[in-house]
């Protein structure tokens, strides 16, 4: 089973739009094993957004998602990293196809309301920075036998 780090981003938490985010990924199937919600501080951002620095962009990458709460959950499931993505869509969401999350609610890719982990070494990384061993809770769910 895989983990991937799922971010509800602060324009999806002042829109109200948590509920149905994490609705969507619960109801295909996806297992909630970690969950909290924070406020990034500037140094978090910038560790988690490291790839991006010195990008045009990262400035603002950084203010935005330090500028108000966010809520982190990470789930659980066979390819959860890839389903995820399709779940959350392209990052532009003015290109997002419809039916996933950014192309249904977003039209800004600067406002795209989630974050996903892009590949399996980079979810490890991410779910390592926001929780402890201890947070990421194992146990067994009794639809599993009809999910998987
Ligand atoms: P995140 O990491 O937020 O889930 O987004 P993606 O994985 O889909 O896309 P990304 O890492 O390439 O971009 C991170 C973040 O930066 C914003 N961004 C991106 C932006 O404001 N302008 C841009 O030109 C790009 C490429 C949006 C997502």
């Amino acid at each position: 089973m895989e983990n991937s780090l799922v971010l509800v981003k602060p324009d999806g938490v002042q829109r109200g739009l948590t509920g149905e985010i994490i609705s969507r990924m619960e109801r295909k199937g996806l297992k909630i094993v970690g969950m909290k919600m924070l406020q990034m501080d500037e140094a978090l951002a910038r560790r988690h957004y490291a790839i991006h620095e010195g990008k045009a962009f990262f400035d603002d990458l950084v203010s935005f998602i330090i500028s108000g709460p966010i809520v982190a959950i990470v789930f659980q499931g066979k390819n959860a990293v890839e389903i995820v993505r399709q779940i959350v869509g392209a990052t532009d969401p003015a290109k997002a196809d419809a039916g996933t999350i950014r192309g249904d609610f977003g039209v800004d890719i600067g406002h795209n309301l989630v974050h996903g982990s892009d590949s399996l070494d980079n979810a490890s990384n991410e779910v390592d920075l926001f929780f402890s061993r201890e947070e990421i809770l194992a146990y067994k769910r009794d639809l599993d036998r009809w999910v998987y």
